[in-house]
């Protein structure tokens, strides 16, 4: 007798929400592996325990059991090959009606299943079915999955929310861009399997790239290759030097969504421009998306050591930092990601495991190609800079040493003092089920200013070196103590007010040279522009303070500022054989948008969004736009207004009639744009109803 299949039912509601993929799609069956999930086959006849009924899942374009990417199951129990990986399962439910035809089938995905799409067929008495396809993700939720994450209530931020927080700034004036992850909206289960697809490494050998992606270490260091478009067609083309006219400006962006889209809509052609927040945001999406645990984490102070030394060289001159180009720089900030898996490639009983850097970011090849990570954060507090991937260059990265060197008129170089502390502050990243910021530096590296701090730096310059010696680097005592301080906030628009602070340790009297400067600089450590210069003659008695005023007026800043992201006033103190040095960099506040539902917000029904900007320069602002982001709310992704002039004292409105798709807390993010400020971001919260 011939068991045919009538019918089957791949329970979408009921299995995406037992998996945690509900809010992605109704439409397809999405599972993470580890956890059983539901099958009902309809067959014309009665079925019994013992009939033929085998399932085969497929994977990639060349499926086979010994690479796991076939597996095929059930009754009668087929012969699998010695070497087969990640074999399937079902059991029957025996309380289904099965003499009426009615097969309800448990099926579980093995714990080493490479993630992606399936195809899934039936073969019944030589009868073989398609019964459709499923999709098969990582699970944080399952104890015996490299990602699993005990705690519920990281789960619910590290792998389901869709909003987050990126910290920018410097790390004396730290500022939040709100960020929509949205890796559960429409589209994502393509984009995120096509990211995989367009890989080099699978384009190179598809059959072996499939079947790696049972294992999250090898899937998240292509996600970093493939978030930057260097050496393939990745999403996001990197630029630095302020000439964004061909497509948008990194800092224009406030979601991934949008983003991922227009590359997937564009056929794979890379977007243009991202900086590291957005590389790293785009990343943290597509982790999330499939079930690795992750989240945005900010280094302040972060130095880029091109030649692996964990050494910076900066050079001052004169007139402040100097313009001698050199590859190495310390940014006021960068951007990357941790994700949360374990390392057992690394051996040494686990200490490896927990969270990993990853750095979508295209700085340095690893291997030939721009990506880095995973590097074990365990490894980088350690000083293991010999564990793999790339823990030298984000050991470099969080605690690099800066050696400042002055350059005189003659062109001779003179050592100033070597700066042990400054690299690597307020490690940042959003806390657990609130908007508050964690300082998460301490998993990094020792406390700056303790033994444990310095022996742990030469131990990372000994496993580093191949010579197998460490540098030692001695600190030079110092006599005059500067520090600059802000008399009053400092508000884009307005005049800017500090005062520079010297006291005097040693017991006689000096005459010395100050040198201020103001510089414009970019965010990732390249001056960009000259905004002030003084020098003063100075008398410092020993024991007594000297207070110089600093004024820098708005007029004086302002054309700089629009295509920079920090001012950085730096004071040098000389005399005849001693240099004093000391600086602050900081971002100026942006003005605000103020935003407002009218009305009760509730799903699926119509709702009013008002936004506003007000002008209050006494100057007219022109090329004036307003955007609105946000997720669940608008369709399409976002929604912008044309480009105006703003008179002094004049608003900018925008009314925005739109309706929310999805219930709870969403968080509205609006950019106004000119020519005189750049991205200027606020954010709101709507609380949609059901
Ligand atoms: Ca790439
Ligand atoms: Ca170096
Ligand atoms: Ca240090």
């Amino acid at each position: 007798m011939v068991n045919r299949i009538n019918k089957v039912d791949f329970h979408y509601v009921a299995n995406n929400a037992a998996h945690r993929t509900i809010e992605i799609t109704t439409k397809q069956l999405i599972v993470r592996r580890g956890q059983p999930f539901l099958l009902t086959l309809e067959m014309l006849q009665s079925f019994s325990v013992g009939d033929t009924l085998l399932l085969t899942v497929e994977t990639g374009p060349a499926p086979l059991e010994r690479h796991g990417t076939r597996s095929q199951f059930g009754n009668p129990s087929p012969k699998y090959p010695s070497d087969a990986k990640a074999v399937w399962k079902y059991e029957i439910d025996r309380r289904a009606v099965l003499e009426r035809g009615i097969v309800a089938l448990s099926v579980t995905p093995p714990i080493d299943a490479p993630v992606g799409k399936y195809s899934l067929s039936a073969m019944t008495h030589g009868e073989r079915k398609n019964l459709g396809t499923l999709v098969v993700l990582f699970n944080p939720w399952c104890s015996d999955d490299w990602v699993y994450l005990p705690d519920d209530r990281e789960r619910q931020e590290y792998v389901m929310n869709e909003e987050g927080t990126v910290y920018t700034g410097t790390s004396d004036c730290i500022s939040s861009l709100p960020w929509i992850f949205g890796q559960f909206e429409e589209e994502m289960v393509d984009i995120c399997l096509k990211i995989l697809d367009a890989n080099l490494k699978h384009r190179k050998d598809p059959a072996g790239d499939t079947s790696a992606r049972c294992n999250p270490i090898y899937v998240s260091r292509v996600i970093s290759a493939m978030v930057n478009s260097n050496d393939d067609q990745g999403v996001l083309v990197g630029r630095w030097d302020g000439n964004y006219s061909d497509g948008c400006s990194p800092t224009y962006w406030t979601s991934s969504v949008s983003i991922l889209q227009r590359w997937f809509q564009n056929r794979c052609s890379p977007v243009k421009y991202g900086q590291s927040w957005v590389f790293a945001a785009v990343m943290c999406t597509v982790m999330r998306f499939f079930g690795i645990p992750c989240r945005v984490v900010t280094n302040f102070q972060s130095a880029h050591d091109s030649n692996n030394s964990l050494t910076i060289d900066e050079y001052y001159d004169d007139y402040g930092v100097s313009s001698k180009e050199t590859s190495e720089s310390v940014w006021n900030f960068h951007v990357w990601v941790e994700g949360w898996m374990k390392r057992p490639d690394l051996m040494k009983g686990g200490i490896y495991d927990g969270w990993q850097v990853l750095d979508p970011t295209p700085q340095e090849k690893s291997e030939g190609v721009f990506c880095c990570g995973p590097a074990p954060v365990n490894a980088i507090l350690r000083g293991d800079t010999d564990v793999k991937y790339d823990v030298p260059f984000v050991y470099a990265e969080v605690n690099a040493d800066i050696v400042k060197w002055m350059i005189s008129p003659d062109g001779s170089k003179k050592k100033m003092y070597t700066d042990t502390r400054s690299v690597g502050q307020k490690i940042s990243t959003k806390a657990v089920g609130s908007w508050k910021r964690v300082d998460i530096t301490d998993s990094y590296k020792h406390k700056e200013g303790t033994s444990a701090e310095r022996a742990i730096f030469h131990r990372a310059v000994r496993m580093n070196s191949k010579e197998g010696h460490g540098c030692d680097i001695e600190e030079a005592p110092q006599y005059v103590e500067m520090r600059i301080e802000q008399e009053t906030k400092v508000i884009n628009g307005q005049d800017i007010k500090l005062r520079l602070k010297l006291s005097s340790k040693d017991h006689t009297s000096k005459e010395m040279t100050i040198r201020i400067n103001a510089q414009a600089m970019r965010y990732y450590g390249k001056m960009a522009g000259n905004i002030l210069n003084k020098v003063q003659l100075v008398t410092l008695l020993s024991g007594q303070d000297v207070t110089i005023p600093i004024q820098i007026p708005f007029a004086t800043y302002s054309k700089y500022m629009v295509n920079c992201d920090s001012i950085k006033v730096s004071a040098v103190a000389s005399d005849s054989d001693e240099y004093y040095q000391t600086e602050t960099n900081f971002t100026l506040e942006q003005p605000v948008i103020s935003m407002k539902a009218l009305g009760p917000v509730q799903v699926d029904r119509e709702m009013t969004l008002q936004v506003e900007f007000t002008n209050s320069l006494n100057e007219k602002l022109r090329n004036c736009s307003l955007t609105v982001n946000g997720c669940g709310l608008f369709k399409p992704a976002y929604v912008g207004s044309e480009m105006y002039d703003l008179n002094p004292k004049a608003k900018l409105q925008l009314t925005i009639i739109t309706t929310p798709y999805k219930v709870g807390p969403k968080t509205v993010v609006a950019n106004f744009s000119c020519c005189t400020f750049r991205d200027t971001k606020s954010t709101y919260i709507v609380e949609v109803k059901p």
